[in-house]
């Protein structure tokens, strides 16, 4: 399906920068925006920074846009106050713009720290039970649950993304389990903006690692079919771990669980 006008927010960082040149294939005009500037637009794209705690210019953001990929907001685990306005009130600020804007689609980058707090190796799905690791994942949730909000009252389709590690190459040993490689990202985001009749929908983004521990549910419904496996860097990642009795070692957040509690300064 070919939209009209696509939005990219986060379109300036790490997942931004790699799927701004495929997205033109999705849509006519290409609006990206983020804090600052996208820097130089081809002839398809405009550049329309923007601040997502910002409810009036989020409203003018939206004006004439039919589909959204939401990557925008904080992407680790931090204090409270600088997670709620990007990511809690940004959310909201989005789906609300969408709404009066009768925005028909958005892909919600999720995380897979909406259930952080699972034991690493254990198999899990979207519908098991949500445990986030710290105020990031509470905050996707929170995002997951407006996009249902905003599917059920008003029918704007959400595909939520619980995207994994998403890097060039797997980082440490549990990559392993939780890569997911650039191709496959744009492979993801391209299948959830293209799939017919997704209602509301919740998926785990990650590559076809034979140790992952995320089901495919939902995979088939947008059809997304990964072709990366972190397993080729396993004898360069696999002794890079946290001390083994750590919750950075036992639990499927990772490194998230070392960070945080902040007290108020
Ligand atoms: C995320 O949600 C973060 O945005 C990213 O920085 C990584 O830490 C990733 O999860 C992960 O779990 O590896």
């Amino acid at each position: 399906s070919i939209y009209p006008t696509l939005l990219l927010t986060g379109a300036a960082g790490v997942l931004g920068r790699q799927l701004r040149p495929s997205l033109a294939q999705a849509c006519q005009t290409l609006r990206l925006s983020d804090r600052g500037s996208c820097g130089p637009t081809a002839a398809h794209e405009q550049d329309r920074p923007c601040q997502l705690a910002d409810r009036a210019a989020m409203e003018a953001l939206l004006q004439g846009v039919d589909a959204v990929v939401h990557l925008g907001g904080v992407s680790v685990e931090s204090p409270f106050e600088q997670i709620a306005p990007a990511n809690i009130e940004g959310v909201f600020h989005l789906y609300e713009a969408a709404r009066l804007a009768g925005t028909r689609r958005i892909v919600f980058a999720s995380s897979n720290h909406v259930t952080g707090c699972y034991p690493q190796g254990e198999a899990i799905g979207p519908d098991s039970a949500p445990r986030p690791d710290g105020y990031y994942g509470v905050a996707k949730l929170f995002g997951e649950n407006l996009a249902r909000l905003y599917w059920d009252r008003h029918g704007i389709e959400t595909v939520c993304l619980r995207i994994g590690t998403a890097t060039a190459e797997p980082p440490d040993r549990r990559a392993l389990s939780t890569w997911l490689g650039f191709e496959d990202l744009r492979r993801l985001v391209l299948a959830a903006l293209a799939a017919p009749g997704v209602g509301f929908l919740s998926v785990y983004g990650v590559s076809a690692n034979p140790q992952r521990w995320w089901s495919d549910a939902g995979w088939e419904r947008i059809g997304y079919a990964p072709q990366q496996s972190a397993e080729a860097w396993r004898k360069q990642i696999q002794d890079l771990a946290p001390p083994a009795d750590s919750p950075e070692a036992r639990l499927q957040g990772g490194s998230f669980l070392g960070l945080g509690p902040w007290t108020r300064q």
